[in-house]
């Protein structure tokens, strides 16, 4: 019941404060708490990302002073200037969708004046780039971009195909549109390449000749492609319905991994969607995939055909299906704690992957909890998130965080001194909503997500209130 569900999101309220507390006392401005060490640690180039990961939870878990106290320190601090090179994915997803999200909340002109800043120095990506799609890495010193060595020098799906919902608000906020036109651009050339089943490899040469070119034949939806089909749908609810190529990509991409990807295993008969290796199956799926329940289930619920249309019932059937493995990726674990990835095998529907016995604190199962139990009430979602947060509590709490276990099987390890920025941004903020009946968070009409949790309004809603103000 809600009532219950009030008294869950008081714990999780104060697993926020803790870790906050934690942060502020230890690592204020660092990129990252260490949380067995109570050191500060920079992994994104020193750009407070855990401080600017937060503001949103803390606005929308109402803890006003620490976002004050946080809104002061990018007043004071907050200086990207002397920042080298750094991941423009990352850095968009977690820095300027973290900054816009809390100017969208708050009103606070500094974020989005800060925000603006940030945009100028992460489009240089696009500079030199002959193919429109842009360098992986830039230097937000001085504009140089790169792409990542560790991918063969090649520019990655989900990367490029993870900037439009950040870049189109600051857009439309800023009224500088070349922000949204270079990066609108890269779903025009995707869609181009007009692959039959709308299903896309995962690495292209972006720095020869007038178009981009596949430099491999891998299909997933977990890491390195997943949040590319997110925005497929999550920029046609940001722009109001109104510009149907992105739904329309959308759409032949969830054709396309319903014919080819989507498979059943035995005994149990649980959902999974595999990988696509050269034609070939390859029955493992990553923990990140199980963002795919909540977003099917979002684009059920706002299929232009009607919710009873058969291809709405389809998706959130397959929406519902794969939350249901997600939530056997955690339950059949010793910790109650899911894997990296699971291999499905015959006979006995998965088992850890191999090399892949970590958990990162990662957000995508309690992600799609949220969107189910939002969209369709059902309470069993809640149920399972609350599971989840109990085996974090237990399993990865530390004296002053929470860490990344090493082996989800062993119930006596001791977490690892690590704690990613998504822990507070993502995993925390989403357990939160999902025990939040009062939100004022609203995915139907007014709300889009970007794929770091931060809820950005959707451009009609920012355009009548554009329109009302220009008329006091
Ligand atoms: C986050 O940075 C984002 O959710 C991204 O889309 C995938 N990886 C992490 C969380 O697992």
């Amino acid at each position: 019941s809600d009532t219950v569900a009030r008294s869950r999101r008081y714990h999780i309220k104060k697993a926020m404060q803790f870790v906050w507390g934690n942060y502020v006392k230890y690592a204020l401005g660092y990129d990252e708490l260490l949380p067995q060490t109570a050191k500060g640690s920079n992994v994104w180039g020193g750009q407070g990302i855990t401080l600017i990961d937060s503001l949103d939870t803390l606005f929308l878990m109402d803890m006003k002073d620490e976002f004050r106290q946080a809104r002061d320190w990018v007043e004071s601090e907050l200086d990207h200037s002397h920042v080298g090179t750094v991941s423009v994915f990352e850095t968009t997803i977690r820095d300027l969708g973290g900054l816009l999200s809390a100017y969208d909340w708050s009103g606070e002109k500094l974020f989005l004046e800060k925000a603006l800043d940030l945009g100028e120095r992460l489009i240089r990506c696009f500079d030199n780039s002959p193919t429109g799609i842009p360098y992986g890495q830039v230097s937000l010193r001085d504009g140089q971009a790169q792409n990542i060595k560790w991918a063969g020098g090649n520019a990655i799906l989900a990367e490029f195909g993870t900037l439009q919902i950040e870049f189109r608000y600051l857009a439309l906020l800023t009224k500088r549109p070349e922000f949204a036109n270079k990066t609108e651009r890269v779903f025009q050339i995707m869609d181009e390449i007009a692959p039959a089943s709308g299903l896309y490899p995962y690495y292209y040469r972006n720095s020869l000749g007038d178009h981009p070119q596949p430099a491999n034949n891998k299909l997933t939806f977990g890491a390195m492609a997943d949040s590319f089909y997110e925005y497929m749908l999550k920029v046609w609810l940001q722009g109001g319905k109104t510009e149907p190529l992105y739904r329309k990509m959308y759409d032949k991409a969830m054709d396309g991994m319903h014919e080819k990807m989507l498979q059943r295993s035995t005994p149990s008969n649980l959902a999974f969607i595999a990988d696509l290796n050269n034609g070939r199956l390859d029955t493992k799926m990553d923990h990140l995939v199980c963002f795919m329940g909540g977003l099917l289930a979002l684009g059920a619920y706002t299929d232009p055909n009607g919710l009873d249309s058969p291809r709405a019932q389809r998706d959130l059937t397959t929406a519902r299906a794969l939350t249901y493995t997600c939530y056997q990726m955690y339950s059949r674990m010793n910790t109650g704690i899911s894997a990296e990835f699971v291999q499905f095998q015959a006979d006995h529907d998965f088992e850890i992957g191999r090399g892949a016995p970590h958990y990162l604190l990662r957000p995508e199962a309690v992600e799609s909890f949220f969107v189910l139990s939002y969209l369709t009430g059902d309470p069993i979602y809640r149920e399972w998130g609350w599971e989840v947060f109990q085996s974090i509590e237990k399993y990865c709490k530390t004296q002053y965080g929470y860490g990344s276990l090493s082996n989800v099987q062993n119930v006596d390890g001791r977490p690892r001194d690590k704690m990613e920025s998504f822990f507070l941004a993502e995993t925390l903020k989403y357990l939160y909503l999902l025990m939040d009946p009062d939100t004022p968070v609203d995915i139907l009409h007014k709300h889009v997500f970007n794929t770091e949790a931060h809820p950005l309004r959707i451009f009609p809603l920012i355009r009548e209130e554009d329109r009302s103000t220009a008329l006091q």
